[in-house]
């Protein structure tokens, strides 16, 4: 049976493999074990873990897999590589039209939504020395994250407000999106009374063994406040 290691940081993007994992756990198809890393105190600049993943970011996974061992980083590389791996937890649809959904909806949130926008509001300081400047990056994050955020509800199907998914079934769409559901509530956006369809999918995707799992194993809840900031310097840190 195939074992991995997830290396994740509580409430990071690196919670979607998480919820993978357990539902790969719970279907019997395999097991895993985890590594916390802390952001804030700069787990992901350890000489350990850059040598595993030199960016320094989560999510990396270790597996075992025929005797081999390999390593993979990127989000969508992992939870790829998961649902292909286990065909019987059907973390993606087979279905051609249905699976390029499941990507369109990947490939957006992974860029547009995490590296361009929430990149801006998480680390402003990234993009400008200057304290004014790093206001005026972390604002046009914000706009860039509410205009998604309109996006994202007019996309999903009016079916989320009485059953399914964003893509049918439960994905591992789901399973990144309750992610950024929950930043966006802890940066202020009050998606819980903006968006009625994102805000019944991540109810319908809360409800499920797996992600109740996998946030309690975290210690983390949809509600949990942004802790305070510390004043900006070149190497501020956000709490996902
Ligand atoms: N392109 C990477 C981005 C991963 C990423 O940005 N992870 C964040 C947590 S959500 C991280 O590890 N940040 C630590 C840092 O940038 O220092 C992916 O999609 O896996």
């Amino acid at each position: 049976m195939t074992h991995y290691r997830l290396y994740y940081a509580p409430g990071a993007c690196s919670l979607a493999a998480h919820i993978a994992l357990e539902e790969i756990r719970r279907a019997g198809l395999a097991d895993y074990a985890t590594t916390r890393l802390l952001l804030p105190s700069g787990d992901q600049r350890r000489p350990e873990f850059l040598a595993l993943n030199p960016r320094g970011h989560v999510p990396v996974l270790r597996y075992r897999l025929d005797g081999q061992e390999g390593v993979l980083t990127e989000n969508l590389a992992i939870l790829q590589f998961l649902a292909s791996r286990h065909p019987q937890a059907r973390l993606l649809p087979a279905e051609p039209a249905r699976a390029a959904q499941a990507w369109e909806w990947l490939s957006w949130l992974a860029t547009d939504v995490h590296a361009h926008a929430f990149m801006q509001v998480f680390y402003p300081a990234r993009y400008a020395q200057d304290p004014g400047a790093q206001a005026a990056v972390e604002s046009s994050g914000r706009a860039l994250l509410k205009r998604d955020w309109s996006d994202l509800e007019s996309r999903l199907p009016e079916q989320v407000l009485e059953a399914d998914f964003s893509v049918g079934r439960f994905s591992v769409v789901d399973a990144y999106l309750i992610v950024f559901y929950r930043w966006a509530k802890r940066y202020g956006f009050a998606p819980e009374h903006q968006y009625p369809r994102w805000t019944a999918l991540t109810q319908r995707t809360l409800a499920r063994d797996s992600v109740r799992q996998a946030f309690a194993d975290e210690g983390v809840n949809l509600d949990d406040p942004l802790p305070a900031r510390p004043a900006p310097t070149p190497f501020r840190e956000h709490a996902a």
